[in-house]
This record gives structure tokens, C-alpha cells and sequence, in this order.
């Protein structure tokens, strides 16, 4: 690593503001790229600093100086990142979600966008989703950049891309129907079914109507572990609900079609439909998505 660069990254490491940007101004004049200081230097050391507070070895004091140096090493960069005066290319809302101060990161895609063109207007942190929704209408901006780093408010993703549909993306129910799906696949359907209640027209409806009776399920069948080892279609339905929150579509498809191949009355039934619902999951690229159509087909047919 290049002296001044390796200099930066200890700077932000150590939280120490002076240092960073005095190494920062020295790679400058040295002609060391912009985005080369960046990477290697700024974002390299944050990445360490999350790494230390993972292991323990770094608390929110250390983490709080560290992005205080990160950003007056940004600052710095910035005029250079963002050149010239060119004409927008578009207007962006762009905000953290409600519950969440981090926002070094949504600064940092602030330059890009702007450095590429954007009109960007940033709403800063912690903000609320209707008010994404309120202000994107107000400016009459094409695109909604949500940032969320932790795991907890990336929930309030959802209800905020809901309250912004007329907004996000060129097609809002295929955005909203994809972070449906997203959330489902990972066995979140709490937060998947508000997202597939704003979904009431468009070509996603016919997909967002089989997804909700395995939203329903899902959230219904959290309560029943004593089912759990027996092979009634209770336990089935159960089990298809806990390795879906596992991660795994496939094996939930498997559980389900046990419980189809097992009782016909569940044929016309709750089954079905979870079934249906859990192969709207596979991408249709996906030849695994053929292979349970058949099986599908076979048990009920
Ligand atoms: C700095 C930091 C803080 C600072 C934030 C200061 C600030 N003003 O932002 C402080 C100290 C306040 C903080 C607090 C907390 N933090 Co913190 N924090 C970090 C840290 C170390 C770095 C984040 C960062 O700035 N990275 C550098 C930037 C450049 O990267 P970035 O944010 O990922 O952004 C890039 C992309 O994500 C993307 N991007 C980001 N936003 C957007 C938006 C759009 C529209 C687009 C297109 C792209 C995009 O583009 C960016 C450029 O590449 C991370 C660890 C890590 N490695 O991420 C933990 C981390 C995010 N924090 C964490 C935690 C747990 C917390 C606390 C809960 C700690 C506590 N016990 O109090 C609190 C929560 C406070 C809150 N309510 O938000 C955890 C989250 C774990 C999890 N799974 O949820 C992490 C991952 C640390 C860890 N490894 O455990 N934190």
C-alpha cells in the first residue's frame, strides 16, 4: 500500500480526523487518483472498523470517531469526485430509513449520483416512508434511493417502497412484487405481506395473489412446534414454514408435496395453494422451477 494511502487508513482506523485529512491532502499532490484514496484508504479502514466491532474488539465510541474521520477525509474528496457542471440527468430523493444514523454511505452514492449528473435531494436519516413518498411527489423526482445498513431497518424498506410506488423504478408492482418475493425466500413474511397487499393492479397481481396465502401460512404457523416431528400434514405445513425461513425454498416445496402426497383432501386445499405460492418463488429461469411444476402436477393431477 502506498504511504499516504496506508496513512489514511490508519487515520480512520484510529478515529484521527488531522491525520486523515492531512494524508488525504498529500496524496492528492502526489497525483494519486481520487478514487484510489477512496477505496484503498477510506472505505478499506471502515470496512476493518466493522470488523472490529464484529469481533469485539472495537465499540460505538471507536466506530463514532472512525466515521467522523472517514467524512472529513470525504469532504476533501468530494469537489474532486463530482465534476463539472453538467446538466441533470435526473432528480433523486434519497434518504436512510426510519431507525437508522448511518449515512456515510448515502453520501458517499450522493457524490456519485452527482458527480454523474443527478439532482440529488437528501433527506438525511431516520426518515419515516411516507415522507419519502411525500417529498419524491413534491420535487417530481424519477428515482427513490432508500439506504438501510442494519439488518432491523431494512424492514422499513418495504413500507416505504409501498409509499412511494408511483415513484420507484420504471415499474413499481414489479419492484414491489420482486421485494415481496425477496422477503418471502427468507421466510419474512410479516414483512412480505404488507408489500403484496400494495400490489392491487398491474401484471404482478396474478403472481402477488398465489404469494399471499403462503404469507398468510407462514405467519400463521410460527406456534406450532409440538407438530414438529410427526408426519401428520400439520407437521408437514410447519416444517415447510421453518426451512423456508432457513433460506430454503426447495426443501419447503419438498415438505409440501409430502403433505399433498399424503392426505387428497388437501389437494383442492391450503397445500395447493402454499405450494403454488412457494414455486412462484423459483425464477422462472430456474430449471429446478420446471422440475417441481411436474412433480406439482403429478400429486395433483
Ligand atoms: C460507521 C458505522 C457506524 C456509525 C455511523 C456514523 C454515520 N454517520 O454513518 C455509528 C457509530 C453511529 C454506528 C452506529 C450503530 N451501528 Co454501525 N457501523 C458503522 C460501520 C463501521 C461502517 C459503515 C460505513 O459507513 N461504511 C462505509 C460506507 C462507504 O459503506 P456503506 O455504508 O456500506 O455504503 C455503500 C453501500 O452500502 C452503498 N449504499 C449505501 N446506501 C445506499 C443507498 C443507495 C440508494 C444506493 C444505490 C447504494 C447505497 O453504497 C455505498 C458506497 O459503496 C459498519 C460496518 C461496515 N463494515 O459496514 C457498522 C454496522 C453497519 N453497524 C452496526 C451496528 C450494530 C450499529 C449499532 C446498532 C451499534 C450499537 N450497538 O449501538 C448502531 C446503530 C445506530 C443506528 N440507529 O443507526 C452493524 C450492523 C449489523 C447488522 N447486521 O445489522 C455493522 C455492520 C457493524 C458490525 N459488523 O456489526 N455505526
Amino acid at each position: 500500500m502506498e504511504e499516504t494511502i496506508k496513512s489514511v487508513y490508519d487515520g480512520v482506523l484510529n478515529g484521527d480526523q488531522a491525520r486523515v485529512e492531512a494524508a488525504v491532502r498529500m496524496a492528492i499532490d502526489a497525483g494519486v487518483a481520487p478514487a484510489k484514496v477512496l477505496k484503498d484508504g477510506l472505505i478499506e479502514a471502515m470496512a476493518e472498523v466493522g470488523g472490529r466491532f464484529e469481533r469485539q474488539e472495537y465499540f460505538v465510541p471507536e466506530m463514532l470517531v472512525a466515521a467522523r474521520a472517514m467524512q472529513a477525509g470525504l469532504a476533501l474528496l468530494k469537489p474532486l469526485l463530482v465534476e463539472g457542471d453538467i446538466k441533470a440527468s435526473g432528480k433523486i430523493v434519497l434518504g436512510t430509513v426510519k431507525g437508522d444514523l448511518h449515512d456515510i454511505g448515502k453520501s458517499l452514492v450522493q457524490m456519485m449520483l452527482e458527480g454523474a449528473g443527478f439532482e440529488v435531494v437528501d433527506l438525511g436519516t431516520d426518515v419515516p416512508p411516507a415522507k419519502f413518498a411525500e417529498v419524491a411527489r413534491a420535487t417530481n423526482a424519477d428515482i427513490v434511493g432508500l439506504s438501510a445498513l442494519l439488518t432491523t431497518t431494512m424492514q422499513s424498506m418495504a413500507p416505504a417502497t409501498v409509499a412511494s410506488q408511483t415513484r420507484i423504478g420504471g415499474n413499481p408492482t414489479a419492484v414491489a412484487l420482486g421485494l415481496a418475493k425477496a422477503l418471502l425466500a427468507q421466510g419474512k413474511a410479516r414483512e412480505a405481506e404488507p408489500v403484496l397487499d400494495g400490489i392491487k393492479d398491474g401484471p404482478e397481481l396474478a403472481a402477488a395473489e398465489k404469494l399471499r396465502p403462503l404469507a398468510r401460512y407462514l405467519i400463521a404457523s410460527g406456534s406450532v412446534e409440538d407438530v414438529a416431528g410427526a408426519d401428520t400434514p400439520a407437521a408437514h405445513f410447519f416444517r415447510a414454514a421453518r426451512v423456508l425461513k432457513e433460506g430454503s425454498v426447495i426443501a419447503a416445496l419438498e415438505e409440501m408435496l409430502a403433505v399433498l402426497r399424503k392426505d387428497k383432501r388437501y389437494r383442492d386445499g391450503e397445500a395447493r395453494l402454499v405450494s403454488l405460492g412457494l414455486l412462484e418463488l423459483l425464477d422462472d429461469a430456474d430449471p429446478q422451477k420446471r422440475e417441481y411444476l411436474n412433480k406439482l402436477a403429478s400429486v395433483l393431477f
